[in-house]
């Protein structure tokens, strides 16, 4: 659980980048249409959870900087009976006051007022460049003398780049749904008959633990399927002999996990298919072994295409001297994107990876990335040995990075050919 002290912090190391004479705004997100009256679960906008742990929609957050008094405005959605009646209870003006570490609340529906009286004589705006355009001309017509605008995303999304024990704690507690999840996938697998069975399986786990929702859309791609990498659509049959991609994570309050999985559908692996998972396994434990605060995640990328292109050398996969493969990116066929991602909020945490000078950002104690080489080999690869043809893996696990090494978050769920043999038998 995350409290209001935290956020309050991160609101305050916020205002103290904004430049002089300014003012700073955030929106919530809003809600979105599924079909005729119906709309998709809500949930709020990234940075602005991260800033407010505010969960409605109609609600804004605004910084005023002067020159160095900085003051932080909450805007909420008023209480209307009428309204509640129909989407819940809503926290009020009154009551956000008493939640809040804030200078002021107001209501969400005097902004385009408010927020004129607070722009008056600030020379900057910081708002989130990716903010829809009827929102952005709002701003733009209050925004009288104004020099410059200015990206706010930026500076939140720096902050979410080292996460408190408290962040990690939540991704914890999401790591540990989706080990279950994983867990009875292995378990289960040889029962059922379709992918989205198992899909259905996990996505039980994740709710009947009270994980929101999952952390995005879950893939269960059997055999061949496995080489699309973002298959969604989970409708074919499982095949005996055959691997299961899983790709799959929850969201536990707002807090994600993502980790694949790459199983046998009756429980053991043949040997060909032993053959290509140690190979990605073993490059996976490496490139984790080579985390620390200090290093660039592109020479984990770069060690990881190494490892992948020699394995598949020793297979019979590439053909020829490594690095000359390499520098001819052949190993791309089959090891197509990257190691790994930040992870937090999003799932794809939206942090950046390059300083202002486009410099690589190393990594640093705090950060959560994850890691996840893989290999593809399509039934379209002619050049593929015919046993290898059809398969496709990937292991995935969660990071933290620590000062002198790191610790796999997602280290308790089964990976080892042995661990997910006895799990499914
Ligand atoms: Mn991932």
């Amino acid at each position: 659980m995350i409290y209001e002290k935290e956020y309050a912090k991160r609101r305050q190391s916020l205002m103290q980048k904004l430049k002089k004479k300014s003012i700073a705004v955030l929106f919530s997100a809003e809600q979105k249409i599924r079909s005729n009256d119906t709309e998709y679960p809500y949930r709020q906008d990234s940075n602005f959870y991260y800033l407010s742990g505010f969960t409605e929609d109609n609600a804004a957050l605004v910084f005023v900087r002067a020159e160095e008094e900085m003051k932080s405005y909450l805007f909420v959605a008023k209480k209307v009976e009428a309204k509640e009646l129909w989407s819940g209870a809503r926290l009020g003006v009154e009551a956000a006051k008493e939640s809040f570490d804030v200078d002021d609340v107001f209501a969400y529906e005097d902004f385009s007022e408010k927020f004129k009286e607070l722009a008056a004589g600030k020379s900057r705006v910081y708002y989130d460049f990716k903010l829809d355009y009827s929102k952005v001309k709002l701003l733009k017509k209050y925004s009288q003398n104004i020099v410059s605008f200015e990206n706010l995303a930026l500076g939140v999304e720096k902050l979410r780049l080292i996460k408190s024990p408290a962040e990690i704690e939540l991704i914890k507690k999401a790591l540990e749904i989706t080990k279950e999840a994983h867990h009875r996938a292995m378990r289960k697998s040889k029962k059922l008959d379709y992918e989205y069975q198992l899909q259905a399986e996990i996505e039980y786990v994740f709710k009947k633990n009270g994980a929101y929702s999952d952390a995005y859309t879950s893939i269960v791609a059997c055999g061949n399927a496995a080489n699309t990498l973002h298959y969604i659509n989970n409708d074919k049959e499982l095949l005996e002999n055959e691997l299961i991609l899983i790709d799959a994570g929850c969201e536990y309050q707002y807090y994600a996990s993502d980790i694949t999985r790459t199983i046998p559908v009756n429980g053991r692996f043949t040997q060909a298919q032993k053959e290509l998972y140690q190979l990605v396994l073993d490059v996976e434990k490496k490139i984790i072994s080579m985390i620390r605060a200090g290093v660039l995640r592109s020479d984990l990328q770069k060690k990881s295409e190494e490892l992948l292109c020699a394995g598949m050398v020793k297979l019979g996969i590439l053909h020829g001297n490594v690095s000359e493969l390499i520098e001819a990116k052949m190993h791309k066929k089959y090891y197509p994107h990257g190691i790994g991602h930040w992870m937090g909020i999003d799932v794809h945490d939206q942090c950046p990876y390059r300083d202002k000078n486009d410099k690589e950002i190393p990594l640093r104690a705090g950060m959560v990335m994850t890691i996840e080489p893989g290999l593809y080999l399509s039934t379209q690869k002619k050049s593929v040995p015919k046993k290898y043809r059809g398969i496709g893996i990937r292991i995935e696990d969660d990071i933290l990075v620590t000062q002198n090494g790191c610790e796999n978050l997602s280290s308790a769920i089964a990976k080892e050919i042995k661990e997910i043999e006895s799990l499914s038998s």
